[in-house]
Formats: structure tokens, C-alpha cells, sequence
């Protein structure tokens, strides 16, 4: 459904919200909506399903999700699982990884957790800010004798400088994997991520891209790695009654399965509508003092999925929460993804209190960046109000700050 418009332009300071006038949005705008396929083909898919009362296991459903996803890729295996946490658990422990693994701070929390959970540490490198991911450089000077890997993060779907880090893992023995729970659909030097590394993982979590309601997958061109986690995501069975490794249950049911089935036909028309949107912000947002738009090169594919800014303090004259706060009081909830860096959560900042000492360009970053609704939920005209609200707010700097100080002193006063 796409956000109805319930009031006229906001050019002038005195018609924002903050100042008490209706928002520009009759509804809550989300980041996150999920992009849903073909209605009437999933309803036949979960019809279908329950005829052959057949819900989850190694289903006919998830055999052909795992076996068009890897087609889709270009790879050899997928391994659909319930979520991209598990899928991230699963590989670390299936790719023999103890001691410490370097990863982004500037990620989502699930790709440290992940490895804790384990027991193993996470090392927080910095970015590098003109990619928002891992600065080889960096990786470099993070690894000690206790390093078994690396976890690349291909943030916002845009990759990772793949081949500097692979020849770090390879100089240095280290493995490498990818979490690239953004980047179905994405590329590196022309090829569709999901095959670099030892193994790679994607998210088909509802806010994601493409989405099996919850779900991920590793996909790899490793056979042995392959057929370990099969066995791992289904507690180590092998045939009934046999157990034959410690396992976990990771296992994608096949509602979620029918519904990546969907997802995976209407990809096309995913990337077109947000690529139409990503083009309508970017005008929208051009020549805005101290905000920029993070664009895709159009060397590569890309799912357009992120519509990413950052905010310049000293240029706009509000900070991001500022302006946060301006288009949340609009009805647009726009969202501060990785705030505030998983080296500042717990247990990690009690762990690493000193932690952002290395991490300048994370700690930047996570005070500058926020990501705008994107999918089938805006148009263009609701695209053009939200970049409009924003240009406002920036015109209008000094008032805007004063109202939004004025409206929080009596909450701080309680
Ligand atoms: N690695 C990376 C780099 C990731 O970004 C993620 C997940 C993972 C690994 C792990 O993948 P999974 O294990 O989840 O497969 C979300 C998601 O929960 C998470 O999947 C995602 N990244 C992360 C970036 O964002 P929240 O806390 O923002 O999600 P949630 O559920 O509050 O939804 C956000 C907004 O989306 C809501 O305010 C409204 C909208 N929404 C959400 C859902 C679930 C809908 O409109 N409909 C919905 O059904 O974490």
C-alpha cells in the first residue's frame, strides 16, 4: 500500500509538525515494508502445502527455493535456514572457527551475537567511510595470533572489497565468509554475490529485499561445507535415528519456503520499483547543504534497497537526530541503522570499553547515517514530501533546533 499525502507542501518552517501542524503523513511511514510478491501465487503455494501435509523438513517447497536461489546466484549450494542468525551460527561453526574473528562494528548486531553466542570474540574493525565496509587496512592491523577469520559485511548491498580481503585471509590463514544478509541481487566485478569466500549468508528476514517472512540461507561452493550444515541445521540427522553430528535446528518450514518461491519471481519488479524510488530521492535531496545521498554505482547490480544519507552537522545546521526527530513528528520513522555501533552494546561495551579508540570512522558514521522508507510503501510524490520536509528543516536550521529544545525541556523536566 502506498502512503496517502494528508497535507499541502511543507515549504515554509511554520507548516512542520514540530511546530504543530498535522503531519505530512496520515499514516506511520516505516522503514522495512516488506516487498510482497504475487498475492494469489502464494495463497495456491500455502494451499498447495497444506493438501501434501507436508510443513517443514527438507519440504519439496525449500528443495526448490534452494535449488532456484543457487540458479539465481550462481552457485552450488544453497542451504535455506529459519533465519540469517542461525544460517551465520551454523557456517561459523561449520567452517571450524574459534578465538577471535574480525568483523565490522558498523553492522547489525546479529553478525557479533552470532559469534559470541559461540564464545568466540568478535574484534571490531573500523570501515572505511567512503564504502561504509571493512577497511582491509584496518583488518590487517586487527589480527592476532588468536584470529581464525574474517566476516565481511556487505553493508547496504554494496560489496566489500572482496579480493583485499581475500588475499589478507589467504596471506595470513585466516577464513574468510561474508555476511550478506543485504546483498541478494548484488554484485562484485560484474558476478552476483553469494559466491565468495568460503561461504556466504543472506537474510530473507521481512525487511529485507526479498523475504520469506523470516529465513536465510549460506550459500556456497563447497560440497563438504555443504553437506556439514545440512546435517548441523537438522540436530545431525542423518536418515532417522541417526545422529551423526551436534546439530541445532535451523530449518526453513515451508510456508517460508512458498513465500521465497514468490519473492524470488517478482525480483525484477522489486529492484525497478526501488530504483525508481532511489532516482526520486536523489533528485529530491540534491543540493541540500550537509546531506548526502549514498548512490550506487551503476557499474554493478543492485537491489536499490537502502535509501541511505548521511548528515553533516556543521553543514546542515541539525544533527541526524535532529532531523530524525523532524520527520518522525511527519510520520516518517526513519531509522539510525547501526546505532550506536554494536562495539557501544552490551556485553560487547562492557567487554571493549575502550573499543571506539579504533573505531573513528564507525563512531562518525553511526552519529551521521539514517535510512529513508523505500519499497512499494512510497510513490513519488510521497518521496517528493519526505525530501521536501527534509530541505525545510534545513532552510530553517536555527528554529527547527530551538522548537525541538523547547519540546524536549519539559520531558526532561519531569
Ligand atoms: N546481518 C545483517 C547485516 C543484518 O542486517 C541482519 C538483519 C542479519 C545479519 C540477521 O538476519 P535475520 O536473522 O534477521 O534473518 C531488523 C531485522 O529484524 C533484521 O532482520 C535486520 N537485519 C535489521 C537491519 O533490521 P529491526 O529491529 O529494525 O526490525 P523490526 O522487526 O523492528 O522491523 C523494522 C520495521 O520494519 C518496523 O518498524 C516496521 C517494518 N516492518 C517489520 C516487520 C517485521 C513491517 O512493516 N512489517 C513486518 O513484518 O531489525
Amino acid at each position: 500500500m502506498t502512503a496517502t499525502l494528508k497535507t499541502c507542501p511543507k515549504l515554509q518552517p511554520e507548516d512542520l509538525a514540530i511546530f504543530g501542524k498535522p503531519p505530512a503523513f496520515a499514516e506511520k511511514l516505516h522503514v522495512g515494508r516488506p516487498n510482497v510478491g504475487n498475492r494469489e501465487r502464494l495463497l495456491q503455494r500455502i494451499s498447495d502445502m497444506l493438501d501434501r501435509n507436508w510443513l517443514t523438513n527438507d519440504g519439496p517447497y525449500v528443495r526448490e527455493f534452494e535449488k532456484r536461489l543457487a540458479e539465481f546466484v550462481g552457485v552450488r549450494h544453497c542451504v535455506a535456514m529459519c533465519n540469517a542468525t542461525i544460517s551465520l551460527e551454523i557456517a561459523i561453526r561449520a567452517l571450524g572457527l574459534t578465538g577471535e574473528v574480525i568483523i565490522p562494528s558498523f553492522t547489525f548486531i546479529a553478525t557479533a551475537h552470532a559469534l559470541q553466542w559461540q564464545e568466540i570474540t568478535p574484534i571490531f574493525c573500523d570501515i572505511d567511510p567512503k564504502t561504509h565496509n571493512l577497511d582491509p587496512a584496518q583488518v590487517e592491523r586487527m589480527i592476532t595470533p588468536r584470529t581464525t577469520g574474517i566476516i565481511g559485511v556487505h553493508t547496504w548491498g554494496r560489496p566489500c572489497d572482496v579480493d583485499a580481503l581475500q588475499a589478507i585471509a589467504r596471506r595470513r590463514n585466516l577464513q574468510l565468509l561474508f555476511d550478506a544478509a543485504h546483498a541478494i541481487a548484488c554484485s562484485y566485478k560484474g558476478k552476483l554475490i553469494g559466491g565468495f569466500g568460503r561461504c556466504e549468508i543472506v537474510s530473507f528476514h521481512a525487511t529485507k529485499f526479498f523475504n520469506s517472512f523470516e529465513g536465510g540461507a549460506v550459500l556456497t561452493n563447497d560440497d563438504a561445507l555443504a553437506g556439514k550444515m545440512r546435517l548441523m541445521r537438522n540436530f545431525g540427522f542423518s536418515g532417522y535415528d541417526n545422529v551423526i553430528y551436534i546439530g541445532t535446528n535451523g530449518k526453513m518450514t515451508e510456508v517460508c519456503a512458498a513465500m521465497g518461491l514468490t519473492s524470488l519471481e517478482s525480483i525484477d519488479h522489486f529492484i525497478a520499483t526501488n530504483r525508481r524510488n532511489h532516482h526520486a530521492y536523489r533528485g529530491g535531496l540534491a543540493g541540500i547543504p550537509g546531506i548526502t545521498f549514498i548512490v550506487y554505482g551503476e557499474r554493478e547490480r543492485t537491489n536499490y534497497q537502502y535509501i541511505v544519507l548521511e548528515v553533516d552537522e556543521t553543514a546542515a545546521g541539525l544533527t541526524r537526530d535532529e532531523l530524525v526527530a523532524v520527520l518522525s513528528a511527519e510520520n516518517v520513522l526513519a531509522r539510525r541503522y547501526f546505532y550506536p555501533g554494536c562495539h557501544r552494546m552490551e556485553p560487547y561495551h562492557s567487554y571493549f570499553p575502550l573499543a571506539s579508540l579504533v573505531l573513528p570512522e564507525t563512531e562518525k558514521l553511526c552519529r551521521r547515517v539514517m535510512v529513508l522508507p523505500n519499497g512499494g510503501s512510497v510513490n513519488e510524490p510521497a518521496i517528493a514530501s519526505i525530501c521536501q520536509v527534509i530541505e525545510t528543516a534545513v532552510a530553517n536550521a536555527p528554529a527547527v533546533r530551538a522548537a525541538l529544545a523547547a519540546s524536549a525541556a519539559p520531558q526532561a523536566a519531569k
